[in-house]
């Protein structure tokens, strides 16, 4: 039994790329392992948001997460802000993170670079070191993520360590990143050159679409010139997308996938697709719509939150008596 950790941000509306790259996988966990989901809202505020759609977003993940199967009877749901332990540990943690390795962080660089250079928020550079505090609260070993994300998971792991290190005793639990091996890396259907991205919404499918519009999408998606229906990432980046997707979902290879669809013509193969696509927004979005309204979500995330602080706040316990941080014996 190990304790398993991943959260999603409530930036905008979910994505197929969030489905299969992170939360398709989380419920897998959950029957076998002491699993921790939560919403990272306060992640949120680091790129300028209104109020009234952060607080949808964070409902809708929640509805989200039980849509796809996670069950609040063996998982604990909750939001980021309801344990301030989060912040706590950030705080501390932030002491032991160096401006180099935030400076080197891929998301920075890449969020930073769509802003103006005078506005750039400290939340944005210190985001990494409050998203390890995440994952080292929960004595987390694994972080199922997408592979966007694996670097961040790599920082947390190299602090636990510097951290370890520093107080001579093994006070964290170094964590890993665990990142599918198809379906990591969801892209843009208008640009499959570009991650399908819930703040960049061109060429997203997201999981509240109208089962019309998504199959629009696919059906619009960008191929090439040739008609073999082939995984070639460099030359065929649009195919292997859906090629991609449509193994993720059906849950078999791309070889298998491939097979299926010798001598197929595109417009076949993305009916194939979006028709795998469209029955699982389907299902979800059923499950979505039972739950949305419903008192329930409240119930959920309290439960959650109080399972997370019983641990979370053993380990800020640990944390303060190993730096030396005075209370009452
Ligand atoms: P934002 O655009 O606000 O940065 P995002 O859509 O990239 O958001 P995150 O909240 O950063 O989504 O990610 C939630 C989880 O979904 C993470 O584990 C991330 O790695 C995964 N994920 C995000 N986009 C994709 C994608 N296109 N393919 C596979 N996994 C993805
Ligand atoms: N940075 C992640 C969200 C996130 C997270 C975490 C994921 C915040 N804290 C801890 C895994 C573990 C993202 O952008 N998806």
């Amino acid at each position: 039994m190990e304790n398993i950790l991943s959260g999603i941000k409530p930036t905008g509306q979910l994505t197929l790329g969030n489905y299969i790259g992170a939360l398709k996988n989380f419920s897998k966990f959950q029957d076998e392992n002491k699993v921790f989901v939560f919403i990272a809202d306060l992640h949120a505020l680091t790129l300028p948001i209104e109020p009234e759609v952060l607080n949808q977003n964070t409902k809708d993940i929640v509805a989200f997460y039980l849509a796809c199967g996670l069950d609040p009877n063996k998982a604990s749901i909750f939001l980021q802000s309801h344990v301030y332990e989060h912040s706590e540990l950030g705080t501390i943690l932030g002491n032991y993170a160096y401006m180099g390795e935030l400076n080197r962080m891929t998301q920075f660089k890449d969020k930073a670079s769509k802003l103006n250079e005078k506005n750039i928020g400290l939340g944005l550079f210190t985001y990494p070191v409050l998203m390890a505090a995440d994952i080292i609260l929960y004595d987390a070993k694994k972080v199922p993520v997408g592979e966007d994300q694996k670097q961040h998971v790599e920082l947390a792991r190299d602090l636990a360590i510097r951290f370890n290190h520093r107080y001579k005793k093994d006070i964290f639990v170094i964590p890993e990143p665990v990142i599918p091996t198809t379906g990591a890396r969801i892209m843009s259907l208008s640009d499959p050159s570009k991650k399908m991205s819930k703040s960049d919404p061109k060429g997203d499918i997201f999981l509240k679409d109208d089962l019309k519009v998504a199959r629009k999408k696919i059906m619009s998606a960008v191929t090439d010139l040739e008609c073999e229906v082939r995984y070639d990432k460099e030359n065929k980046p649009g195919i292997s997308n859906l090629l991609t997707i449509y193994s993720c979902l059906k849950e078999i290879t791309i070889e298998e996938a491939e097979k299926e669809f010798i001598g197929a013509n595109y417009g076949t193969f993305k009916r194939a697709v979006a028709d795998v696509v469209c029955d699982t927004l389907e299902r979800i979005q059923t499950k979505y719509n039972e739950y949305i309204n419903s008192d329930y979500l409240d119930e959920v995330l309290e439960k959650g939150a109080k399972e997370a602080r019983a641990i979370a706040s053993n380990t800020i316990k640990r944390v303060k008596a190993c730096v030396g941080l005075y209370s009452k014996q």
